[in-house]
């Protein structure tokens, strides 16, 4: 395999500024040392242009955007980034996306789910499911998945929909924190949700078949989306929207390396890595080496 690295430093979807910095900081921690521990070919395609966020106008509204902030830039940069997840997959090569916060994924599923039916599993604290109209903060990082799925009104947002994605391919591991319209939303969804909880009750090993299962049920790859606000935030501090009761550093590597054995990955992206609050660089360092046992790294 030889993974493409490509880089988004947007902080468009979120209210904390620093996240845009996270291709950098994950780079500096050790990210082609890690994959090339892991065995395989890495191109780093760079980053791609984003202008910054002071430069823009936040609350700049067309009609049918509610209450979503830099939704016209978000717009542009993910519009630009399927395109680029797009066609590293034309080139046979596997698209690794640095974010950025988690609105980038608009951009990596809609490229990853464009001419192929792809499964999805979502390593994240949060649902990420709101809509412009249901959303309490207007920050589209949490909104990704109800983007790409084209619900409510994101079916009218053509851009941001990923044709390839269904809903019954989707399933999300160790969440807990849902809005409460969201928390509706998610229930009443084909999606299959495991909270922290079910981590607890059942173990991570389990959790992961059964996600991996899931995800890849009758399709062609799966999309990997990590969170760095999955992990407890005692071992990743860096990160805007911390929520205590996370997974531990083990259960993080053990679910990645199973993502890598099951051999079903068509994309994977790590987002939310915010150096500005992160403690000497080590939120970036563990994505790294999570990375790294996403792609092959073993102990033995
Ligand atoms: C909250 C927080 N549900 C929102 N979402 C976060 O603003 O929609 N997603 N932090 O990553
Ligand atoms: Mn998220
Ligand atoms: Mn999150
Ligand atoms: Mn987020």
């Amino acid at each position: 395999t030889t993974v493409r690295v490509i880089g988004v430093p947007t902080d468009y979807g979120q209210d904390r500024r620093g996240v845009d910095m996270g291709p950098s900081a994950i780079r500096y921690a050790g990210l082609a040392d890690g994959l090339a521990d892991a065995g395989v070919e890495v191109e780093d395609a760079g980053d791609l242009l984003v202008p910054r966020a002071e430069e823009r106008d936040p609350d700049y509204r067309s009609p049918s955007q509610g209450n979503a902030k830099f939704l016209r830039e978000t717009e542009e940069v993910c519009t630009r980034l399927a395109d680029e997840v797009a066609d590293t997959i034309d080139d046979g090569e596997l698209p690794l996306v640095l974010g950025g916060d988690h609105s980038v994924a608009i951009g990596t599923l809609g490229g990853s789910a464009r001419d192929a039916e792809v499964g999805a599993i979502w390593f994240d604290a949060h649902g990420d499911y709101n809509t412009p109209t249901t959303s309490p903060s207007g920050n589209v990082h949490g909104m990704p998945m109800a983007a790409v799925l084209g619900y409510q009104e994101w079916a009218d947002v053509g851009w941001a929909n990923a044709p390839g994605l269904r809903e019954e391919n989707v399933v999300y591991v160790g969440l807990r924190s849902l809005d409460d319209v969201e928390r509706e939303a998610i229930r009443d969804s084909e999606m299959t949700a495991y909270t922290m909880s079910d981590i607890d009750e059942r173990g991570i090993t389990e959790v992961v078949e059964a996600a991996l299962s899931v995800a890849s049920d009758g399709v062609d790859s799966v999309h990997v989306s990590l969170d760095l606000d999955w992990l407890d935030p005692g071992i990743a501090p860096g990160v805007g929207t911390p929520v205590r009761g996370g997974v531990t550093y083990r259960e993080a590597h053990y679910a990645m390396e199973r993502v890598c054995e099951a051999d079903v990955l068509r994309s994977m992206e790590v987002v939310e890595v915010n150096p500005v609050l992160d403690d000497h660089n080590e939120t970036a360092e563990l994505a790294t080496e999570l990375v790294a046992s996403a792609f092959g790294k073993r102990i033995l």
